[in-house]
């Protein structure tokens, strides 16, 4: 049966690739007849994967392989021997080569520095470079210049994987395949809370300065806060009391021990103003109390509703995460409850199952 013409390229390419070169050129012993145009299967030998194409004396070491020529001649199929070898424009192949000086595991909030510098080309230079990321739901953050510089830096804010690809280009030619590097974030206290939101009419959330997107705050509560009902569920809301809320205004009270050695007390690590988040709050040694987690919508800088997603992690898992509430200007939702030392994380609602907002919420020593 006879195949059609492009299927001999792709045999051909299949055995050159299987010598360990991609751009093998495949080329019929002086004598033999020309193939070209005929289908063929191609049986490698010679080289393997892997084996060096240069001898010692820097000559090519001349792979080889048979071809199996089918057509309707009498006769059955021909075989022809083929040597062939890597030529010079082959080794012309940018290789991209990532590293990263905090290695393979770090915490929330590590500035990352990417290497791309290590990518290399056998003959020329390598002369641009291509980052991309695939982040954690929800994380937004950008390569520090550009993500078209050799080592740029990547601050990892938000827990979970992150997955770096490097491509880069020795002139028009890029590297056959990207570099690629994985980096783990993993909290490493005994509560790690992250505060992300998406806000729609934002068209660049990744942008950063005053009023560049909107601002949502993340509310950490102990029991012992205090304050207004405003609420009006007969209790103090106890957002916005200082000490015993932990927030952009407070962001590391000292509770528990006074003992400022003890690691008792939450820090509000990460505050963000400007639209995605994350706001990260972290806490080492707990106490034996139900702590309360709030989110707050101080102000939309004109942006419309954001989509507010709450994770808890207790010692580096995944505990509890409600995603994509929309709040609107001025909201305060009380998300949930957090049980210390069961780690056990409520959910809270109103009677009816809705989530805990309050619209309009303007504490009297808080407000614009
Ligand atoms: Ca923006
Ligand atoms: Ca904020
Ligand atoms: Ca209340
Ligand atoms: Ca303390």
């Amino acid at each position: 049966m006879k195949r059609p013409f492009p299927e001999v390229l792709v045999l051909a390419l299949a055995a050159t690739f299987a010598w360990g070169c991609p751009r093998s050129e495949l080329e019929p012993l002086p004598g033999e007849d020309d193939v070209e145009g005929l289908p063929m299967d191609a049986v490698p030998g010679g080289l393997g994967p892997g084996d060096d194409a240069l001898a010692e004396d820097g000559s090519f070491v001349m792979e080889e392989a048979v071809l199996v020529i089918h057509s309707n001649a009498a006769g059955g199929p021909v075989e022809i021997p083929v040597v062939g070898a890597a030529p010079e424009w082959c080794s012309m192949d940018p290789t991209a080569v990532i590293t990263c000086e905090e290695g393979e595991e770090v915490v929330p909030q590590t500035v990352l520095h990417l290497h791309g510098d290590e990518s290399y080309v056998g003959s020329g230079e390598v002369e641009k470079w291509e980052w991309s990321v695939e982040q954690p739901q929800g994380s937004m953050s950008v390569f520090i210049p550009s993500a078209g510089v050799p080592n740029p830096t990547f601050e990892a804010n938000v827990a979970g994987v992150y997955t770096f690809s490097l491509t880069v280009w020795n002139g028009t030619w890029p590297s056959p395949f990207p570099a690629t590097y994985e980096v783990v974030v993993i909290p490493d206290e005994a509560i790690h809370i992250e505060l992300l939101w998406h806000t729609p009419e934002d068209l660049d959330e990744t942008d950063t300065g005053p009023e560049a997107g909107s601002d949502l705050d993340l509310h950490f509560v102990h029991p012992w806060a205090a304050g207004p009902d405003l609420d009006g569920d007969g209790k103090p809301d106890g957002w916005y009391d200082i000490p015993f809320d932990c927030f952009w205004f407070n962001t590391h009270p000292n509770w528990g021990s006074y003992d400022p050695t003890t690691t008792d007390d939450p820090g509000l690590d990460r505050d963000d103003t400007d639209g995605a988040g994350p706001e990260n709050l972290n806490l080492d040694i707990p106490e034996d109390v139900t702590y309360r987690i709030g989110v707050h919508y101080w102000n939309d800088h004109g942006y419309g509703p954001a989509y507010a997603t709450v994770r808890v992690y207790i010692y580096a898992q995944l505990v509890f995460e409600v995603a994509d509430v929309m709040l609107v200007d001025s909201d305060m939702w009380d998300v949930c409850g957090l049980e210390w030392p069961a780690g056990k994380v409520q959910l809270h609602t109103k009677e009816a199952g809705q989530y805990k907002i309050t619209p309009d919420y303007h504490n009297p020593y808080f407000f614009q």
